[in-house]
Formats: C-alpha cells, sequence, structure tokens
C-alpha cells in the first residue's frame, strides 16, 4: 500500500478551551483511524514496555501501568524517585513527532510513553512540571487506542469546573503557557470494561 502524505484529516476540528490560567487545544482525529489502528499497534508490539516502580511518600510500590521513555541519546528523565534512560527513537515515533511539530510552537527531544491496559490501569493527580521541562512546559500528548478521560482540576480555584477530556484513538491535545503551574491532571480509573491505550507525552527537556 502507498503510504499516505498527510495523517491530517480534511474536517479537522480544534475545540480550544476557554479556561483560566492554561491554554488547551484539542485536535481531535489528528491522525485518521485506519493510521491510528497502525500506529498504535506497531507502538503495541515494538515497545519494550515495562512495570516501573516509583516512591511516593517514602514507600516504594509499582505503578498502575507500562510506561518507557524514548529521546535523543543522553536525556535521560526523573520523575516520582525514578530515572529513565532513553531508548531511541522508533519510525513510527518519528512519523507522529514530525506530524504534531507542524502545529506545536517547540520540538521536541523526548517522549514519555504509557500503557494503559485495562480501566484498571490510570494515573494520578499530578503537574508536569519538572524542572529541566523549563517555565512554561509545551507537551503534546497522543492518545491510541480506547478513549479515556483525561480530568483537569484548578490547583488554586474551588469556583473554577474541573474539565474532563475525552482523549480519543488518533487525538492531540497541545498544552502549553501556565497550564502545568495552575492545573493537575490524570486518568482516572474506571469499573468499565475498556481495552489498552497508549498516550505519548512529548516533551522537550531542556538539560
Ligand atoms: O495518559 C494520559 O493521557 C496522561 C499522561 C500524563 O499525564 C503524563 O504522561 O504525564
Ligand atoms: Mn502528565
Amino acid at each position: 500500500m502507498a503510504p499516505r502524505t498527510s495523517p491530517l484529516l480534511p474536517g479537522l476540528n480544534t475545540p480550544t478551551y476557554d479556561v483560566p490560567d492554561a491554554a488547551l487545544a484539542l485536535h481531535d482525529g489528528f491522525f485518521a483511524p485506519d493510521k491510528a489502528d497502525e500506529l498504535f499497534a506497531a507502538l503495541q508490539t515494538r515497545i519494550p514496555w515495562k512495570q516501573e516502580p516509583i516512591v511516593l511518600f517514602g514507600k516504594e510500590m509499582m505503578q498502575p501501568r507500562l510506561t518507557a521513555w524514548v529521546g535523543d541519546e543522553g536525556v535521560s528523565y526523573t520523575y516520582s524517585g525514578i530515572t529513565m534512560d532513553p531508548h531511541p527513537w522508533t519510525p513510527e515515533l518519528l512519523f507522529i513527532k514530525h506530524h504534531i511539530e507542524t502545529i506545536s510552537p517547540v520540538k521536541f527531544n523526548s517522549v514519555l510513553l504509557n500503557f494503559y491496559r485495562d480501566g484498571q490501569d490510570s494515573m494520578g493527580w499530578h503537574q508536569d512540571q519538572e524542572q529541566e521541562l523549563g517555565q512554561n512546559p509545551v507537551i503534546a500528548s497522543v492518545s491510541f487506542g480506547a478513549t479515556r478521560p483525561f480530568q483537569l482540576k484548578h490547583k488554586y480555584r474551588e469556583d473554577v469546573p474541573r474539565i474532563d477530556i475525552p482523549l480519543s484513538h488518533g487525538s492531540f491535545l497541545l498544552m502549553q503557557g501556565p497550564t502545568q503551574h495552575h492545573w493537575r491532571h490524570r486518568i482516572p480509573k474506571t469499573q468499565k470494561p475498556l481495552g489498552p491505550r497508549i498516550n505519548l507525552t512529548f516533551r522537550n527537556i531542556l538539560f
């Protein structure tokens, strides 16, 4: 089959969330369904997924999902008490990176990969605010597989309602500006019988 020249859908729709202290733009269907299927399958089989421990409140426990870290040589990442050294880029990750960089204001040198095996896998409330991401990090989040709600809550303002952004197969959420300083986010567990989901958060590590 001839390669597609672009994964973009013609009627691409980009809702921007109108909330204080954040810059969030969701590009639903950024990767067309058949391209997204192909990328999901390649990532599922080719990435060396592992369940890693984290240190939370001084206690070591296993993360409730599988992860991997991919990036330019020497770009390692430390969070929640663990340091991850990068695996090399794969063709499908470079393909995705190339396409999101056509919209992103910055280029990325790394990506954190998360594999949620089912509804019991999750990620707790946090913000992507490590020093090595710089002052106002631009984070590009690409999802494949089961749709999960990406929940955000303001850190300081109780009058600002929470947001639930459904991250569907082939979607691309761009977070920038002060988002990471003012908002926490998570992927909650669910009892619903859900299939697997892969999320990629492209980052630019400064040092
Ligand atoms: O799975 C997601 O959509 C969120 C991932 C995330 O917040 C992270 O990798 O820091
Ligand atoms: Mn995050």
